[in-house]
Order: structure tokens, then C-alpha cells, then sequence
């Protein structure tokens, strides 16, 4: 019988466990325990792991410091955003900050506990770039589960070598400049710990950190604890009028709003997907996906445009 994936990795951990003394096994032997008798992982010692994981870290801090452009958010259509922008700009450094540990948003179901995720035409163009299966339905197509889609999206993401995604970590302001008429730019984000961002009333305060970029894409979703965070956020430092808030289900009319009004709301600041909802008072579209996605391919191109001026 060729040899299986169990007999591989028991194969290569005899020569790791050399010079280790093995306790004699308790276990009654049947064949396939008798394998795993010698079987042991190669040596570690605690700060061993702990070095690899922080100096990492901490040299993407630094790395990112400066970024070319911050994206908040890690939902669909920033996730879309980071595949669209770090694939045609390899150049460009991509900071990606979610507030949550689990990176994709309400993108991991249909809609309510729905797992099936529907995407209208000519959305399909996306999930053939990511390489998704799909079925054929006329109009629109069906992802078997929505976190088929998520999790693709989310691994190509993190190959690029020029997107770093800094999870579990919240903007809660934004880096501001005047320029010489007095019109202001956004010029990167203010994070912290999204444990510390949801605790300022009840803990001494916690400062934050900084990274500066030239360009801002927030795709922060229209609810949530820190739910459309950019456009609330520029209404109340002066920099956008007024909210429009996100209006009822329509699916005929907002998928098309949200995707053409994604836009440089003010010099640096590009807004998209359903955090666009807020800002101009279109309808929601409910549980379907199309727009999120083609939202941030269209966030992509504009701050693509940006760089090339
Ligand atoms: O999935 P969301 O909420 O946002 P989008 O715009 O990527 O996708 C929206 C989509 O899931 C829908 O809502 C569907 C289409 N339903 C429509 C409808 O009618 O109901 O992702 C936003 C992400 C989340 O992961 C948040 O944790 C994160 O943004 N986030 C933040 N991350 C960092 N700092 C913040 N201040 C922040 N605020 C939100």
C-alpha cells in the first residue's frame, strides 16, 4: 500500500526527534498507534515563537508606517479594493486596518443564516479574477457559500507581498492637513487596539498611533460598532455636509448607486461600498454582493488615478 500522509509526517518527524528520550507509550499498541509512538515535533522554545511573531510585527509597523494607501475596513469591498489595487499597482505599500480579529465583514454569509451568496451580472467578472466557482442562474450567479468567496478573496489578499492587513486594530480618527487655499486633505489614520478603542470611557486613556499615507479608501460597512466610521467622521470635523443615511431595500436601484458613487469624497478620501449608503442617502440592496465587490474595484481605480497625477 503506497505510503499515506500519516506515514509522511511520521516519517519526518523521526529525524527531529533526535537524541530526545521518548516516554515509553502507555497505549495499547494497535498498527496504526504503534507509527505514532516515536512520532515527536521538532524542538522550540517559547521565546523562540514569541521573536518570530513580534519582530515581524514590529517591522511592519515600521514598513507601514508610511503607507502609500490605508484602507479601513476588511469587508468585501475593501478586501476587493486591496486585490484590485495591490495587483495593478505592486509599487504602491497597502496598509489594510480591520477592526475585528476575523478579517470579511457580513460577507461570510448570504444574509441572515443563508449561506449561499448571490452576485448579480456582470459581477461573475470578479469571482472568474479570484478564481471562484459559481453556478449560472441568467442574470445572476450563485457562490455556493458566501465564505468561499470571503476566504479566496482574503488569501489572495494576503499573498501580495505589498498589503500588510493589521486586524484586530481600529481607526478611530483620521491624519488631517490644510492646504495653502485652507482645503482639507486627509493624510493618513489614527489606530489603536480595537479592544482599547472600545474602552476609552472606562479605562485611563490609551493613545494611539499613527500611519501616514497620502491616500485613505474606507470601506467601513453602514452598521456595526464602528460602522461607516470615515463619512461620520469628516460630517463632524466639518469636512462633508451631512449624512445622508442609508435609505430602505431597493435592490434594482442601490447596487448601481453604490457602485457609481464611489468617489474621492474630499482630496485623499475615497469611499465605497456600503459605507457610501451614509454618506449620500442611497437604499440598501440587502443580501446581495455584486456592487461590494465591483465598489472596490472601482476605489482601486480611482486611487490608482491619484498616483498617476
Ligand atoms: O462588510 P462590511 O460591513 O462593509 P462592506 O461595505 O465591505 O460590505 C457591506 C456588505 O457586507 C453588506 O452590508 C451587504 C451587501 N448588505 C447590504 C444591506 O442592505 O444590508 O465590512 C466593513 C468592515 C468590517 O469588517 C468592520 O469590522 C470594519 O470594516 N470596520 C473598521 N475597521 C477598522 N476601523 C474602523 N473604524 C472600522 N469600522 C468598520
Amino acid at each position: 500500500m503506497a505510503p499515506t500522509f500519516v506515514d509522511s509526517v511520521v516519517e519526518a518527524a523521526v529525524p527531529a526527534m533526535k537524541g530526545l528520550k521518548i516516554a515509553p507509550s502507555t497505549e495499547s499498541a494497535t498498527e496504526s498507534a504503534k507509527k505514532w509512538e516515536k512520532f515527536s515535533f521538532a524542538h522550540i522554545r517559547e521565546s523562540t515563537v514569541s521573536r518570530a511573531m513580534t519582530s515581524r510585527y514590529f517591522k511592519d509597523l515600521d514598513t507601514y508606517a508610511e503607507s502609500d494607501v490605508v484602507i479601513i475596513g476588511a469587508g468585501s469591498c475593501g478586501l476587493s479594493a486591496a486585490y484590485s489595487l495591490a495587483k495593478a499597482r505592486p509599487d504602491l505599500k497597502i496598509a489594510i486596518i480591520e477592526a475585528n480579529v476575523s478579517p470579511g465583514g457580513g460577507a461570510w454569509l448570504g444574509g441572515q443564516l443563508f449561506s449561499a451568496m448571490v452576485m448579480r451580472r456582470p459581477a461573475e467578472k470578479f469571482l472568474d479574477e479570484i478564481d471562484v466557482p459559481y453556478e449560472e442562474e441568467g442574470d445572476y450567479v450563485v457562490v455556493k457559500h458566501a465564505a468561499l468567496f470571503t476566504s479566496t478573496l482574503l488569501s489572495k489578499v494576503l499573498r501580495f507581498p505589498n498589503v500588510k492587513l493589521f486586524n484586530a486594530t481600529t481607526v478611530e480618527d483620521l491624519i488631517t492637513r490644510k492646504d495653502a487655499e485652507g482645503n482639507l486633505r486627509i493624510a493618513g489614520v489614527v489606530t489603536n487596539w480595537t479592544l482599547v478603542s472600545m474602552h476609552h470611557d472606562d479605562q485611563s486613556c490609551m493613545d494611539p498611533n499613527t500611519i501616514n499615507a497620502p491616500v485613505v479608501i474606507s470601506t467601513t460597512g453602514h452598521d456595526g460598532p464602528f460602522g461607516a466610521f470615515s463619512i461620520k467622521r469628516l460630517v463632524s470635523i466639518g469636512a462633508y455636509e451631512k449624512l445622508g443615511g442609508m435609505r430602505g431595500l431597493d435592490m434594482k436601484t442601490a447596487e448601481d448607486q453604490i457602485v457609481k458613487g464611489t468617489r474621492e469624497v474630499v482630496p485623499g478620501m475615497i469611499i465605497g461600498g456600503m459605507e457610501l449608503a451614509e454618506a449620500d442617502g442611497s437604499c440598501r440592496m440587502g443580501p446581495i454582493f455584486g456592487s461590494m465587490a465591483i465598489s472596490g474595484v472601482r476605489a482601486a481605480e480611482i486611487a490608482a488615478e491619484i498616483f498617476e497625477e
